[in-house]
């Protein structure tokens, strides 16, 4: 057991029970094709007829499944939908359920449920850690690796739908004709597994590629160059997706570099899709190092452009306001700007989160932000239904997350973060589904059914997240990584002549008074960008949750917490719970070992000892550099730091990420 198969572990049926059942289908379509292969091959209840009714439109490319005890009928109105209800069934089965006592209907939440690759066409991923990218582009489009198709089937199997090839930091290139051609095998490759294909654009492209003088979005000739190239990507994907765009940030060309606004940018290329029924996912990811504080940037930026946006531009937003880290509220952009559609980024490569060596379980993560509260329109207003168009009414929906796919046999570089795959598909396509369930499913799956596992197992991941957050940046605090490559700590961190905004210390802010972010009205004021009562809420250091508590407030060291620790105690118990946490994972992990396979358990094992180490790494460094401000005594009932934070300051690590 390598890992390779994921959660798609089916035996096939045995040549007995498939001559008792009948799997019936009347059509030629190759995913309902699809659709009743995987049934034949791996369904062992009683016979299934799959029938296609397009005037059900209501289901979108959701499903109906009504079992008697005899037989069992499963509806759709479009062909994927009855693939999403074979799988269904299958999970249904692998999970134990009762397989012919069934009356479901599942739509989706959104209809666009899509990953983000940020592979670079040398095949180096930004952000990956799971190896090279699966795209072998100088392979393609003659030689089609088998595993594409295993990509594009796993993906089918939790309901994603859509995928962005290429690095949000695009290279022009993969608008070439040769590199259409490649990007047309793949799309040809995942087409019956219901799954179209997006690219990444760079905004220069016109001026790189075809020596255009710039690429004002303003310009006829610039607007004719997209029309045309737009015109080329269709006529060799038909059902071409459309664009991403990074644009005006972190040194990416834009519409800004012509004095233009976001919105002309992204209407430009709105207008060049439209006819084909293609989308723009234009990032909100925007911030530069002025006096401003980072978190406010996006929304100070996009706020006064709602209502000015083509009806098929999308707005993609970070669920948090920096940048994916192991914890921050949710982006108040979301459910600011009422005439305009938005969608979630989520990141499910750890780039904040110990690579692919820490298991981290991201479920609780992705739900927390969809189920945070905005009261952008009253209470009800969760990140969730503004973005779900439950509130609104948008054309197309979407929700987005950056992979952690590679070329790793395991495709995740670690066994667990296949969950987290797993669960941005399952909560794409409802995002009501608890972490719990997720976990559990998964686990069944991709390991065993056994309860002494499951159980402990599902436990295990559940804790995982708070346990990171422990350990690396409890109560509110965030990007205290090293420089660039952030997979360690670095709270000290200083670059001569770096950009603040990606130095520790502008995130920290520890000085002898206490140490945290002043974003009330007194510091940045990002506290007015949330609705009320959210604002008085994050506002008050007396209302303020404490895991945000850093966040938005500058603590004196000496505060009393609401367990009557000081902030310095507090932070001191919370990062050695965290180191407590991992050991936990440890022992719990190692009394497991009979029930799973040598390979897999012993894999997870070496990963679990890195994740201790690591956490101690962590907690040490920050608790020892912190204290220089704080002046006080880490409580003497917890470990005492094994490390000199001389020697951690010394660590360099070869961890460059590849730009
Ligand atoms: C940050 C990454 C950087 C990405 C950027 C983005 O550090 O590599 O290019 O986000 O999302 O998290 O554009």
């Amino acid at each position: 057991e390598d890992g390779s198969q994921l959660w798609l572990r089916y035996t096939p049926v045995d040549k007995h029970i498939a001559q008792q059942r009948t799997i019936s289908l009347q059509a030629k379509d190759q995913t309902m094709q699809l659709a009743k292969q995987e049934l034949e091959s791996y369904w062992r209840g009683s016979s299934i007829s799959l029938r296609l009714d397009k005037k059900i439109k209501k289901l979108r490319d959701g499903y109906q499944i009504k079992g008697d005890g005899t037989g069992v009928e499963v509806v759709a109105a479009e062909p994927a939908g009855l693939l999403y209800a074979a799988y269904h069934l299958l999970r249904l089965q692998e999970t134990g359920a009762d397989i012919e006592h069934l009356d479901i209907e599942e739509i989706p939440d959104y209809d666009i449920r899509i990953l983000n690759h940020w592979d670079n066409l040398d095949r180096t991923v930004e952000r990956g850690y799971a190896g090279y990218s699966l795209w072998k582009w100088d392979e393609l489009p003659k030689q089609l690796s088998p595993r594409y198709e295993q990509y594009a089937r796993a993906n089918a199997s939790i309901g994603i739908n859509a995928t962005v090839l290429n690095n949000v930091n695009a290279s022009p290139q993969i608008l070439t004709a040769d590199y259409l051609e490649k990007v047309k095998a793949l799309a040809d490759a995942f087409r019956k597994y219901g799954i179209k294909v997006y690219l990444s654009a760079n905004f220069s492209s016109p001026k790189v590629l075809d020596g255009l003088s710039d690429s004002d979005p303003l310009r006829k000739e610039v607007q004719a160059w997209w029309v045309a190239k737009v015109k080329e990507i269709y006529t060799h994907i038909p059902d071409f997706g459309g664009f991403l765009v990074k644009a005006n940030s972190e040194g990416q060309p834009g519409p800004q570099d012509y004095g233009r606004t976001h919105a002309d940018g992204a209407n430009m290329l709105a207008d060049a899709l439209k006819p084909y029924g293609g989308v723009v996912m234009w990032r909100a990811f925007v911030y530069n190092p002025t006096e401003e504080d980072r978190a406010k940037q996006a929304y100070q930026e996009f706020v006064p452009l709602d209502g000015k946006f083509r009806d098929n531009v999308i707005i993609q937003i970070k669920n948090g306001p920096i940048d994916f880290q192991p914890r921050e509220p949710f982006t108040p952009l979301f459910g600011a700007m009422e005439k305009t559609p938005q969608m979630v980024e989520f990141q499910i490569t750890q780039e904040y989160l110990g690579f692919s060596n820490h298991l981290v379980y991201l479920a609780p993560l992705f739900k927390e932000t969809l189920d945070a509260e905005t009261y952008s329109q009253g209470p009800n207003s969760s990140v969730a239904r503004i973005t779900d168009s439950s509130l609104g009414n948008h054309q197309k929906t979407a929700i987005s997350a950056v992979a952690n796919i590679g070329e790793d046999t395991n495709w995740t570089g670690h066994h667990f973060a296949q969950a987290n795959w797993y669960a941005f598909g399952r909560l794409a396509w409802n995002h009501q589904l608890s972490s719990e369930q997720i976990a559990e499913e998964w686990i069944y799956q991709t390991f065993t059914d056994e309860p002494n596992f499951v159980q402990p197992v599902r436990q295990l991941m559940m804790d995982s997240r708070e346990a990171v957050v422990d350990y690396m940046m409890p109560l509110g605090l965030h990007h205290i990584f090293a420089f660039d490559h952030h997979y360690g700590p670095e709270p000290w961190g200083d670059r001569k002549g770096g950009r603040p905004d990606w130095m520790p210390w502008y995130y920290h802010n520890a000085d002898t008074v206490g140490i945290g972010f002043d974003r009330t009205k007194s510091g940045s004021d990002a506290v007015s960008q949330y609705h009320e009562p959210l604002r008085t809420l994050y506002g008050d250091i007396k209302s303020c949750p404490e895991n945000l508590l850093l966040w938005f407030h500058h603590v004196p060291w000496g505060h009393t917490m609401k367990n009557g620790r000081t902030l310095w105690d507090e932070l001191c118990f919370r990062y050695d719970r965290g180191v407590q946490d991992v050991r936990e994972f440890q022992k719990t992990w190692d009394r497991l070992e009979q029930y799973i396979d040598a390979q897999r358990f012993t894999e997870v094992q070496s990963k679990l000892k890195i994740q201790a180490k690591d956490a101690v790494w962590w907690k040490d460094a920050c608790l020892l550099y912190f204290q220089a401000f704080s002046n006080m005594p880490i409580p003497y009932e917890l470990e005492r730091p094994i490390h000199e934070l001389e020697t951690l300051k010394k660590i360099k690590l070869d961890m460059k990420h590849h730009n």
